[in-house]
């Protein structure tokens, strides 16, 4: 049951938060988490959860600074941005999020004028925003272009060439990276241990402010201070590996605590001062304020409606059964999924498996290609990847495993139509034949 929220259902849109001090501020982040708390759960089709819950300090900050009528902001995936959408004068249908009629599942261009680009496939904010920055410099304007994207998506290809170019063009593009240290399950690859390496090196930030407000108080000369900037440099690339964004191109802030919004708004102010590429590294929990969903953040990814009568095995139940069979009888037989272990059902049989199932994160094309191989060096893989997602793979598909004749297996979840979550998750093109 949803209750009266004194500052949240005032917000029209997020030129109300202007006004709003720091303590409101803190209070509206409340309001909106526990709203969602309230409203979320009990949504007929269910919904996305546990990141809304932890992108509610980065999003107020977000509109508390930049203006979004002007300034392009753009959430990867968009499963995070029912805070987003709650500040820009969609609070009063929350509930229908999801379903017919109601508010759109991600972000949709068509359905405010402050989503920038609709997604729902994960990995592509960086380019659109460094899309918007090439055009916004095209047209000699100066606004704001950032992307929102987790360390999930983050391991996404397209991330990457979306660093790679927007590092190189030297313009004003803001990446906030909100690590929650999660995809929907645990994060994996070595992007992943990097980040983690940068959370455990944070006590070394705290060690260095502390240095520098002892030395600041000193009578020192302006050379020494130089070589304590020096050795504060080499330290820093010793201890922490952040240059891998700063030799793409950006300056790298962080790690800031994406829950303290004092902290989280100097950042981003720095950042947008700064028009150059600027990576802002958000430390957040998933699920924060619900303690179910801290500790089990990733079966809270999303709160799904209970069911009722008895249950028809569903395709994902047939497919671990009769690969779990397969796997058993045929040592070559493996199993790949490409950040959806929960979903494809692969994840029960990890530990009967340990070595023979691998989540090689948001990266279906790697999936599809690091399969067709397998194949040809004897392997039997086994492709678990949604019918939507396998869209991003058709090229490795046709190139990889087809050309090459490569055995492998797809098992191809959720496909046909898939209703709540939209356009961008129908599995519409799974059953066309290529002919080679
Ligand atoms: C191309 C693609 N593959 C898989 C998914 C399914 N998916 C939706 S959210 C998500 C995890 C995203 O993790 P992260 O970006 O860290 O966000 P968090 O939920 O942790 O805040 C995945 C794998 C997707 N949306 N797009």
């Amino acid at each position: 049951m949803r209750t009266p929220k004194p500052l949240l259902d005032r917000i029209t849109g997020p030129h109300d938060l202007k006004a709003l001090s720091l303590t409101q501020l803190k209070e509206l982040c409340q309001e909106i988490r526990q709203d969602i708390i309230e409203v979320i759960p009990g949504l007929p089709c269910g919904g996305h959860f546990g990141a809304n819950l932890g992108s509610v300090e980065l999003t107020v900050a977000l509109h508390y600074l930049f203006d979004t009528t002007r300034d392009r902001l753009v959430w990867d995936v968009g499963h995070q941005a029912y805070p987003h959408k709650m500040l820009t004068g969609r609070a009063d249908r929350l509930a229908t999020i999801r379903q017919k009629s109601g508010l759109a599942p991600f972000c949709k261009v068509a359905e405010s004028e402050h989503d920038h680009f609709g997604a729902g496939h994960g990995g592509t904010s960086i380019s659109a925003a460094v899309g918007y920055a090439v055009a916004r410099d095209l047209a000699g304007q100066d606004h704001q272009c950032i992307a929102v994207i987790g360390d999930g998506s983050l391991t996404a290809g397209m991330a990457f060439e979306g660093l790679d170019h927007g590092g190189d063009l030297k313009t004003g593009l803001i990446v906030v990276v909100n690590d929650n240290g999660m995809g929907i399950s645990p994060n994996v690859g070595a992007l992943s241990s990097y980040l983690t390496q940068i959370r455990v090196g944070k006590s070394f930030n705290y060690l260095r402010e502390h240095i520098q407000q002892l030395f600041h108080h000193l009578p020192l000369g302006d050379e020494f201070i130089e070589g304590l900037e020096r050795l504060d440099q080499s330290m820093r690339h010793a201890v922490l590996p952040q240059i891998y964004f700063e030799d793409l191109g950006f300056e790298y802030l962080g790690p800031v605590d994406g829950h303290h919004l004092e902290a989280v708004i100097a950042t981003l102010r720095y950042a947008a001062a700064a028009r150059k590429p600027v990576v802002v590294h958000a430390l957040t929990d998933k699920g924060k304020g619900f303690p179910e969903a801290e500790a089990d953040p990733g079966r809270l990814h999303a709160v799904k409606p209970a069911t009722t009568g008895p249950k028809k095995p569903a395709y994902t139940d047939v497919f671990v059964r009769v690969f779990d069979e397969l796997a058993e009888r045929d040592e070559r037989v493996v199993g790949v999924t490409a950040a959806m272990l929960e979903g494809t059902g692969l994840a029960k049989l990890t530990g009967k498996y340990p070595t023979r199932i691998l989540d090689v994160g948001m990266a279906e094309q790697h999936a599809v290609t690091l399969s067709a191989a397998m194949a040809l060096a004897g392997r039997r893989p086994v492709a678990a990847i949604y019918s939507t997602f396998l869209q991003r793979g058709y090229d490795q598909v046709l190139h990889d495993v087809c050309i090459h004749r490569a055995p492998v297996i797809f098992a191809l979840d959720r496909a046909g139509c898939v209703g709540n979550d939209g356009p961008t998750h129908q599995g519409l093109f799974d059953l066309s034949r290529c002919a080679t």
